[in-house]
């Protein structure tokens, strides 16, 4: 049926008559039973990919693209006097993810649905999505963030609902599904868990503070809450065991109608992707679900270390999941003897006690569980399997070298590159056709035109009319002018001080400094952040301050401001990222060294033809060695560097300050007049003490090397031919960044799907 003949039945009006609320409600419907149509793989083993979050974003266009209709309702639309683009703004997104492990799951099942496999992502329907940022008196303040209403991509899914046990009572299940759709393939789903007693009336006006023990009402409410509070940890504990259980439930009950006659088989049915710690008790209770039905201890636990898989996303040793066993004791007192006795038995074969599950504070390490009980473990990127084999999880690697792997991180390309960038998109199928879309290897092809002028003039001209597109939403979104000619250069990620935004700050310190005694770039610069912070992560937060005391310092000073602008955009979240990666030109991917493990949207500003700078750490790595050393900046110690610098525990920063009077300036900018007439002391100060007595993530070792790197980058932009030669390179070698290639290798080691 024809969108204007759905328009037509729902609402008895012309397309030309409907408001866009109308049109994307008859969007929603068509597209919902045309993804049905598409039907889903049924063979007998099956991936759940279970995650605490799925940072999917706005799905209507997304759909639109994967069913092949995009163009034609675009046009159907345009006929009628009306915009695709302004239809998309009636859409909330669903903002159910942190960051880059969420959004990787996004990208997965988008994959996982591509290829047509059978399999299906398993979460909970968190009520409200991340906090949404404002920003009031140059400060961050979080705000709820809702995503349901009447007319979302959840339906509700009455066949299945699970009774989950916790400590003196137990909360039955009901459960929403998202149809994910492949890319002119079959769907997939992805289960949102829920209980039907939440009560978002728990929400305190626009914060996001609420009572955190009464559990029925508020268990879905919020995803990841404020877990600095005992309060905060205990409701995390109870999310995760409500996922994993429900997830395992459905699991099970799915096999046995897929065939599995026999529980000890599970593992020729099921297998389970436990993506990071937040759902390794999904090990413990499956076990408690298999012994219930019959099976030995011994049996069980054979069964889950054929059916379960980990993935480990991170490094930081404070972001590794370890928690009291008093708190587990009392939200699932039932896993406390499984969980045990798994310890048990690998204390008593191995002696080693940092191997250990329980360790000297009775808190249970959550990932040591999974790398015991679980057949594989891998890292998101080489660099980063390296260093778990190597250093992190050395001792593991030692015992079961077989286990561990490395899967590279990828993106789908249908979201990151067919949608945020149309014009781009069709500007490459003219030049080597369309079969990059599903084999996105194909992009090399692109190489043979790398001396083409034309089409190293058509990239500049594209990435012009995306920098057009991106100042009306600066504008809206900051109230700034930004100029379209200028070079942008943009940092869009969490906040965090490993990722070191401080770093990026101290550079526009040194620009702006510069500009001000007559030294003018040749090119005006933009430098355009996003960014949350944790609600209680202090120093982040003063980090934001910092930026946006910039923005205002600098952008209303007319000596300066024509030469270059800041710009830290509010709420960054996945569909302003569709409008930032096209237009950036200098995509910053400025960790310190071996503390990123992957990072994906270095990938994404890759293939939209942007230029990385970059440490040699997580996947831009990979990115050097694909792109090569002229197509893209590198700086700073490398990982082996920096390891040693904390092993021998002889990083100062103060040092760098002493012995180098620049530095001193940058740092000491940060408490000058100028930054004290825009903004608050304590928030200034407490960051400058941070950078000169401690900058644990050691931003003073590489900004000399990142200044020097970066002055050079703006040089060589001017050269407008030999910079979209770089464009060109680095989309061209983007290819082996999608996660279809990502998700092939997870199934031909790991999952191995018949
Ligand atoms: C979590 C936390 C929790 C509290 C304390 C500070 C902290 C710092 C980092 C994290 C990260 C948790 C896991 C995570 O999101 N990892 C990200 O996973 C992406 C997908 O694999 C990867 O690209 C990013 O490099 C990695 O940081």
């Amino acid at each position: 049926m024809r969108l204007s003949e759905v328009v037509r039945e729902q609402f008895n009006k012309n397309l030309s008559e409907a408001t866009n609320e109308e049109i994307y409600v008859a969007l929603l419907k068509m597209t919902k039973e045309a993804i049905k149509d598409k039907g889903y793989n049924e063979g007998k083993k099956k991936i759940y990919y279970i995650s605490a979050e799925f940072l999917i974003g706005k799905l209507l266009s997304n759909n639109l693209i994967n069913l092949g209709i995009y163009d034609e309702i675009s046009k159907e639309l345009a006929d009628n006097g009306k915009n695709i683009a302004e239809i998309e703004e009636v859409e909330l997104e669903p903002s159910l993810g942190n960051g880059g492990l969420g959004r990787l799951a996004a990208c997965f099942i988008d994959s996982i649905a591509t290829l047509g496999m059978n399999g299906a992502g398993v979460t909970l329907n968190y009520h409200l999505g991340l906090f949404k940022q404002v920003f009031e008196n140059k400060l961050q303040k979080e705000t709820p963030n809702y995503w349901i209403t009447d007319n979302c991509w959840s339906t509700r899914n009455n066949e299945r609902s699970y009774e989950v046990p916790f400590k003196g009572f137990s909360l039955k299940s009901t459960l929403y599904d998202i149809d994910v759709c492949g890319y002119d393939s079959k769907a997939i789903k992805l289960h949102l868990f829920d209980v039907d007693t939440v009560d978002e009336g728990m929400v305190q006006g626009d914060s996001i503070r609420f009572d955190q023990h009464d559990i029925a009402r508020n268990l879905t409410l919020f995803i990841y809450p404020d877990d600095s509070t005992k309060d905060g940890q205990l409701l995390r504990i109870y999310q995760q065991y409500f996922m994993v259980s429900n997830g395992a439930q459905l699991a099970i009950a799915e096999a046995k109608e897929r065939g599995c006659t026999d529980l000890r088989d599970l593992a020729d049915y099921v297998v389970i992707q436990i993506n990071d710690t937040h759902p390794s008790m999904v090990i413990p209770e499956l076990i408690r679900l298999m012994t219930a039905e019959g099976l030995s201890t011994d049996e069980a636990i054979e069964v889950v270390k054929k059916t379960c898989a980990y993935t480990n996303h991170t490094i930081l040793a404070e972001a590794l999941e370890k928690w009291p066993i008093e708190y587990l004791e009392e939200v699932v007192p039932h896993l406390l003897p499984i969980i045990r006795d798994l310890d048990r038995r690998v204390r008593e074969q191995y002696s080693d006690p940092s191997v250990a599950i329980i360790d000297e504070w009775n808190r249970v390490h959550m990932a040591h569980m999974d790398i015991h009980y679980s057949f594989s473990v891998n890292g998101v990127a080489a660099l980063h399997t390296d260093i778990l084999k190597d250093s992190e999880l050395n001792n593991f690697y030692k015992i079961y070298p077989e286990k561990f792997n490395n899967k590279t991180n990828g993106i789908t390309f249908r979201r990151w590159l067919m949608y945020c960038n149309r014009d781009l998109t069709s500007f490459i199928t003219e030049l080597i056709g369309d079969g990059f879309k599903k084999n996105a290897d194909e992009l090399e092809k692109l190489l043979q035109f790398k001396d083409d002028d034309a089409v190293l003039e058509r990239l500049i001209e594209i990435k012009k009319a995306a920098k057009k597109n991106l100042v009306g939403f600066i504008k809206s979104n900051t109230g700034e002018d930004i100029n379209e000619d200028a070079i942008y250069d943009i940092q869009v990620k969490r906040l965090h001080e490993y990722k070191r935004q401080q770093l990026n700050v101290l550079y526009i310190i040194h620009k702006y400094l510069e500009i001000k005694e007559g030294k003018k770039p040749e090119t005006p610069i933009n430098f355009i952040f996003g960014a949350k912070a944790a609600p209680a992560y202090v120093i982040a937060k003063d980090i934001i301050h910092v930026i946006i005391c910039l923005q205002n310092l600098i952008n209303n000073d007319p000596e300066v401001s024509p030469y270059m602008k800041v710009v830290m955009v509010q709420n960054y979240n996945v569909t302003a990222g569709e409008k930032l990666f096209p237009a950036c030109d200098i995509s910053e991917q400025i960790s310190l060294a071996s503390k990123e493990a992957s990072g994906t949207g270095n990938m994404k500003f890759m293939l939209n033809g942007a230029v990385t700078i970059g440490t040699m750490d997580g996947a831009n790595v990979e990115i050097a060695e694909l792109v090569g050393e002229d197509n893209i900046y590198i700086f700073g110690e490398s990982s082996e560097a920096v390891i040693e610098h904390y092993n021998k525990g002889d990083y100062r920063s103060f040092d760098y300050i002493k012995r180098n009077p620049e530095i001193a300036k940058l740092v000491g900018f940060l408490l000058s007049p100028e930054m004290l007439s825009v903004g608050h002391y304590d928030h200034l100060a407490r960051l400058h003490k941070e950078l000169v007595m401690k900058d644990w993530f050691m931003t003073l070792l590489d900004i000399e090397d990142y200044i020097k790197v970066k002055d050079q980058a703006f040089a060589d932009y001017n050269d407008r031919k030999a910079w979209a030669k770089k464009m060109l390179v680095n989309i061209a070698k983007a290819g082996y960044f999608s996660s279809d290639r990502t998700i092939k290798q997870y199934n031909d080691d790991i999952w191995k799907l018949n």
